[in-house]
């Protein structure tokens, strides 16, 4: 009788500051990002790939991982994913500004590629889909050495048509590896949408093929996306091998800054994906729940945005490479 009372998140064992915690850090990503729109529009940084409108998928998924023990090999989309496994708002923006101190690649790589060594975040490279294999190999890796290690990795659903994505299934599935595949489906691959990508038109189905489950959840959803992964995560760690989650979620902007989605996609579509919109929901259940007034609000706000602020400032004043760094980590040194 009392579960039917509960609320969801104290029915998934979750406390009330738990789930303010995951709005925090969905809100943080949301406020990150549009900064890091005004920085490139700015002319002061060269790209963005935003996760705008997934972040539901990334905070509720990494909500589920054991911080500095479980492994990631993110996708570009993922700073929801870092930002909760703990890269900080400064190192988002020294890898934007390619900053010397930037903990991913020293400035090397373009933005989005994540890397950071003490929390077990592989860096990744520009072709989709090569960090789904890396994950696999990592939790082989770990299960031939004993330690008890679950490996996060994601991609968009376009990427999941790629060979390395089956190739990365079939393994996992028929050595019961303990990976965790999050496609975020936002229904497109730049301007190629959902209906001329995926045969079959769900890439959960897949699963079955590979032998594990694929699980379909509405990654607008922090709630639920936390759920299934982490039930997929308890199953990793008896042993039961890889899920594949599919967390059907929405794009709100263009698939970069490089791109315009006025080009192929209708007015009206671009205005009716936002009332999917992940925060607005997660703010929703908040406020019904009793965890969040608009003081509250206003005041997690003002926090967020002295965080950007100082990000920001600090990591634009932070100095470039030296000319002597080019080649480091390029060849084996020593
Ligand atoms: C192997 C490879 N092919 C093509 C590209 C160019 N490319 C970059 S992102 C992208 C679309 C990926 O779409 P999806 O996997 O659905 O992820 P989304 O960006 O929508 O999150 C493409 C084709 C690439 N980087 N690597």
């Amino acid at each position: 009788m009392k579960e039917a009372t509960m609320a969801r998140h104290e029915a998934l064992g979750l406390t009330a500051d738990q789930v303010r915690e995951m709005y925090y850090y969905m809100l943080l990503t949301r406020r990150l990002d549009e900064r890091l729109w005004l920085l490139q529009r700015g002319g002061k940084i060269p790209f963005v790939i935003s996760p705008q409108g997934q972040e539901a998928a990334q905070v509720g998924a990494a909500f589920a991982f054991r911080r500095r023990q479980d492994w990631f090999t993110p996708y570009y989309r993922d700073l929801g994913v870092n930002l909760v496994v703990g890269v900080t708002p400064r190192e988002v923006m020294l890898s934007a500004f390619a900053r010397g101190a930037d903990p991913a690649s020293g400035g090397k790589q373009m933005p989005s590629h994540w890397g950071n060594r003490p929390l077990n975040i592989v860096s990744g490279s520009s072709p989709v889909t090569t960090q789904v294999l890396h994950a696999v190999g990592i939790a082989q890796a770990a299960r031939m050495r004993g330690d008890d290690v679950v490996v996060y990795t994601a991609c968009g659903e376009g990427s999941s048509n790629q060979g390395d994505f089956h190739e990365a299934l079939n393994w996992a599935g028929l050595h019961k590896l303990p990976v965790i595949f999050m496609v975020q489906n936002n229904e497109y691959a730049i301007s190629v949408p959902l209906s001329q990508q995926v045969a079959g038109g769900s890439v959960a189905a897949r699963g079955r093929g590979y032998g594990m489950p694929g699980v379909e959840v509405d990654g607008t959803d922090v709630l639920a996306v936390y759920e299934v992964v982490k039930e997929a995560h308890e199953r990793a760690r008896r042993g039961e091998g890889p899920t594949l989650i599919e967390a059907r979620c929405i794009r709100i902007t263009s698939h970069s800054s490089d791109d315009d989605q006025r080009r192929y996609r209708d007015p009206e579509e671009i205005a009716a994906v936002q009332v999917r919109d992940p925060i607005r929901k997660a703010r929703q259940y908040l406020f019904e729940h009793g965890l969040m007034d608009e003081a509250a609000e206003q005041e997690l706000e003002r926090k967020v945005a002295a965080i950007v602020d100082d990000a920001t400032d600090w990591a634009e004043a932070q100095p470039y490479a030296a000319p002597e760094e080019a080649l480091r980590h390029v060849y084996k040194e020593g």
